[in-house]
C-alpha cells in the first residue's frame, strides 16, 4: 500500500524529467487516488523542496479525508438501528456478520432482520451467520416486503431492549430508481418504531472507482452516514478509501479484510496516512 514511497525515492533521486513525473502520476492513478487528486499531488510535489514534500502531501491527505466522527453510533437509553445497504455482491450480509461479532465483543446484544427477501439463499446466509453467532436473525415469507421484515425486527428490538438492530437489504443497482425508492420505504416504516441511527453503504474496494459513483447515487436516495470498504485484502490499491472520501464526504467507518466473522476493523485515517508513505 506504500503508494507513496516509490514516488519519493523518484523525486529524491535528483532531477524529475517530464516523464519520471508522468510515470508518477499514472502510479496515483493505478493506485485508484483518481485523477484529479494523483494532478494535484504531482502539482504539491513540484512545489514543495526536498524534505517539505513528505509533509506538504501529508497535510494535503489529510485534509481530503472526512473529518467526520468513525465511531459506530450508539444509545444508552434504546436500541441502535443500523441500515447495510449496497450493492449486489459488495459484501453486506459477511458485513453485517462482522458487526455482530464487532458488538459482542463489547458485549452488545443484537437482533438481525434478513430484510433480503428476493433470494431464499440470502435468508440461509444470514441464518447461518446467525447460528454460527449466536444471535437472533428475523425473517419474512419468501419474495415478501423487506420492509415488514424490518418492522417486526424493530418491534421485537425495542420490545426486548436489544442494543443493536442490524438490517441486511438487498443488494441493489444504484441505477435502478424503484430498488432505491425501497430504501426509503424501509428507512420510513422502521422509523415508525425507532430512530434508523445508521445506514451504513458497503463498497468493494476492488471495484475502484466505480464504488465513488455508487457511493454518490446511493447518498442521493438515502442519507448514508458512513461507508464500509470490504475486500481491502484482495486490493493492492490502497488509494481508494481516500478518493471515497475525498469525493463523497463520507466517512468509512470500518475496512472488512477477509470473509471471516473478526475480519473487521474501525478504519484508522492515521494509520492509514502512514500506511500511505511505509
Ligand atoms: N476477501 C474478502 N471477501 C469478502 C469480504 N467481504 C465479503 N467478502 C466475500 O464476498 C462475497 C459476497 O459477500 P456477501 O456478504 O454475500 O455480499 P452481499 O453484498 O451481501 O451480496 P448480495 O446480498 O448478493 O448483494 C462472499 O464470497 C464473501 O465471503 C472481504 O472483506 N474480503
Ligand atoms: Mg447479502
Amino acid at each position: 500500500m506504500a503508494i507513496f514511497s516509490k514516488l519519493f525515492s523518484k523525486i529524491r533521486g535528483g532531477s524529475t524529467s517530464p516523464s519520471d513525473w508522468a510515470e508518477i502520476e499514472e502510479a496515483l492513478i493505478a493506485a485508484d487516488l483518481g485523477a484529479k487528486s494523483a494532478a494535484e499531488i504531482i502539482e504539491i510535489a513540484k512545489k514543495s523542496k526536498g524534505d517539505e514534500i513528505d509533509s506538504a502531501i501529508t497535510q494535503s491527505l489529510s485534509s481530503w479525508l472526512s473529518a467526520k466522527d468513525r465511531t459506530l453510533a450508539s444509545n444508552s437509553d434504546r436500541t441502535t438501528t443500523v441500515m447495510i445497504v449496497g450493492v449486489n455482491g459488495t459484501g453486506k450480509t459477511t458485513s453485517t456478520a462482522k458487526l455482530v461479532s464487532y458488538l459482542k465483543m463489547q458485549n452488545k446484544s443484537v437482533l438481525l432482520a434478513a430484510a433480503d427477501t428476493f433470494r431464499a439463499a440470502a435468508v440461509e446466509q444470514l441464518q447461518t451467520w446467525g447460528d454460527r453467532l449466536g444471535v437472533e436473525v428475523i425473517t419474512g415469507p419468501a419474495n415478501g416486503d423487506p420492509a415488514s421484515v424490518a418492522f417486526d425486527a424493530a418491534t421485537k428490538a425495542k420490545l426486548d431492549s436489544t442494543n443493536y438492530l442490524i438490517i441486511d437489504t438487498a443488494g441493489r443497482l444504484h441505477t435502478k430508481s424503484d430498488l432505491m425508492d425501497e430504501l426509503g420505504k424501509v428507512r420510513r416504516v422502521v422509523e415508525k418504531v425507532l430512530p434508523i441511527d445508521e445506514v451504513l453503504l458497503v463498497v468493494d474496494a476492488t471495484t475502484g472507482q466505480n464504488g465513488i459513483v455508487q457511493a454518490k447515487v446511493f447518498m442521493e436516495s438515502v442519507a448514508i452516514t458512513g461507508l464500509i470498504l470490504t475486500k481491502m485484502d484482495g486490493s493492492a490499491k490502497g488509494g481508494i478509501a481516500l478518493a471515497i472520501e475525498r469525493e463523497t464526504g463520507t466517512p468509512i467507518k470500518f475496512l472488512g479484510t477477509g470473509e471471516g466473522a473478526d475480519d473487521l476493523a474501525p478504519f484508522d485515517a492515521e494509520g492509514y496516512l502512514n500506511g500511505l508513505f511505509h
